[in-house]
């Protein structure tokens, strides 16, 4: 008997919570990835646990943001490891995306298993791993300044999944386009990014995959269209908005 039945009204989310405790008991995610985890599952309930008008907005300008990079670099860390490593794989295989390892909490072991989960779901060549070409990216102090030199650090387009917050503005000063999947759309890094999918990873980065494969035929002018129609600070106040309806819809039904 499942310790969580199909049939509990909380069934989804408690699944995505399991994902993240194997994750930790694999070692792959750090004690404070499940706090994290906590603190997105609060936004999704907020959030209405759907994707939004918004969110399909952000997804289809990163899809052709991704499409038109010329070298674009997923960042991945314990969390994202844990619940989409199948997908990262797909979207870095489709979009001709490198895949690099790139931790807060630094820990080589974690790093091991990270590459480890990648590599079972198809992942060819991981960066992030080898320190003879790593250097630093200025403006960070957290461990996550030290990057690939033919990964993050030579990127155009940076995916960024799950940020801690500090390294978005760096990586923005080194004029790279910060993508990002977080589900608060207050956070430092929804804040920085350029791009700023609101919305529970393990719901967008499926509609983002298929998204990039719509897009990948459209010509450049189309994509840049898309880029440039799409203005990161309105849509998080959309989301924002979203959040204020959804309460106070609850508040009159409490
Ligand atoms: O594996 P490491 O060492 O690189 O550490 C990864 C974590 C996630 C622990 C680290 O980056 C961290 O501490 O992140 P924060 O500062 O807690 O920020 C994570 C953000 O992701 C928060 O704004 C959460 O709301 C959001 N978030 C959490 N789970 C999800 C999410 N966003 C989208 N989908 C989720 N499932």
């Amino acid at each position: 008997m499942p310790l969580i039945p199909k049939s509990h009204p909380r069934a989804k989310s408690l699944l995505i919570r399991e994902k993240l405790v194997d994750g930790f008991d694999n070692g792959l995610v750090a004690k404070e990835g499940l706090l994290a985890q906590g603190r997105g599952e609060a936004f999704d309930y907020l959030l209405g646990e759907k994707t939004g008008k918004a969110a399909k907005k952000a997804i289809k300008a990163a899809a052709a943001q991704i499409i038109q990079a010329q070298n674009p670099v997923i960042s991945v860390n314990g969390n994202i490891a844990a619940l989409c490593p199948k997908q990262i794989v797909k979207l870095a295989n489709q979009t001709k995306a490198k895949i690099e390892v790139n931790l807060f909490y630094a820990n080589e072991n974690r790093k091991k298993a990270i590459v480890k989960i990648l590599k079972k779901n198809g992942a060819k060549e991981i960066l992030g791993t080898n320190p003879k070409s790593s250097t630093k990216l200025v403006g960070i102090d957290s461990e996550r300044r030290i990057v690939d030199k033919n990964g993050i650090f030579a990127a155009d387009v940076v995916i960024v999944p799950l940020e801690d917050g500090d390294r978005t503005m760096a990586l923005r000063n080194a004029r790279k386009t910060v993508i990002t999947f977080d589900l608060n759309p207050l956070s430092r890094t929804s804040q920085t990014a350029n791009i700023t999918i609101v919305d529970n990873v393990t719901r967008a980065i499926d509609l983002l995959i298929v998204e990039c494969k719509k897009l990948s035929k459209s010509n450049p002018k189309r994509l840049e269209k898309i880029i440039s129609d799409f203005n990161n600070k309105n849509n998080l106040s959309e989301n924002v908005v979203q959040i204020k309806n959804n309460l106070t819809r609850r508040a009159r039904i409490a």
